[in-house]
């Protein structure tokens, strides 16, 4: 069983080459690929430095697509995506993630940012989490029309919820991000934030995926200590 790590980055020169380094400490992952569209800062060759095979695409894609790319350039049987702009990861938490991955207790595994209090309320909500392991066919499996932007990981939990597939998920010890009003500033950045709550929850709305799955998805998760 081969895992690499697909990183999706846009601008993230601040973090990409951490992450970079925490994915090629990672016991199960073969390669790391950072995915690049259109980033005008020195993304592309900090992740190369750190250690990554960069593919870069042209400008206007979205997550989903840079996700896609990844996907395609690798023939692993199972992919680790992780977020470019994750604060505090380590190779410890990437191989916790994977563990029960590889061990055949889940088919999807991931890890949640630390929210303190909140965890145990954030591990039981539908996960919408950058780091997380499946097979490849499950992200195949995905219509081409549901790839879309930062619902992707909202749409990877259906095509898990709807064949009653095992998930395992854990809090990414002191991990956080640098979120969109770090990256943005106040005003673009909350901006931003709320349109990506409103496209997660207008998803059951507009019938892109199913709210009765969420049930299936609650019966088939185990929350790692
Ligand atoms: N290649 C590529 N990467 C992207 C694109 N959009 C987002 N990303 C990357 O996807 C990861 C997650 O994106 P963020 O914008 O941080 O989204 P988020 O973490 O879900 O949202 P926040 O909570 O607001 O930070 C980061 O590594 C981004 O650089 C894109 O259009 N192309
Ligand atoms: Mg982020």
């Amino acid at each position: 069983m081969t895992i690499d790590a697909v990183v999706p980055a846009r601008n993230e020169a601040p973090t990409v080459a951490d992450v970079v380094m925490a994915c090629r400490g990672c016991t199960y992952v073969r390669e790391v690929l950072v995915v690049d569209d259109g980033s005008s800062d020195d993304t592309s060759e900090r992740a190369a430095a750190a250690g990554a095979k960069v593919i870069r695409l042209d400008p206007g894609g979205s997550k989903a697509h840079a996700m896609e790319a990844g996907v395609a350039a690798t023939d692993a049987d199972a992919v680790l995506f992780v977020d470019a702009d994750c604060l505090g990861l380590t190779s410890a938490h990437l191989d916790d993630i994977c563990a029960p991955f590889a061990d055949g207790r889940a088919v999807m595994s991931l890890g949640t940012f630390d929210y303190g209090i909140w965890n145990p309320l954030v591990l039981r909500m539908p996960h919408t989490t950058g780091e997380r392991v499946i097979p490849r066919w499950v992200f195949e499996a995905i219509p081409p029309e549901k790839l879309d932007g930062y619902t992707i990981e909202t749409v990877i939990n259906e095509v898990v919820a709807s064949r009653h597939l095992k998930t395992s998920a854990r809090v990414m010890k002191g991990v956080s991000h640098r979120t969109k009003r770090d990256k943005f500033g106040l005003v673009k950045g909350w901006q931003l934030t709320w349109k990506m709550f409103w496209a997660l929850v207008r998803l059951p709305l507009r019938g892109v995926v199913r709210g009765r799955y969420y049930l299936n998805y609650l019966r088939s998760l185990t929350v790692e200590k």
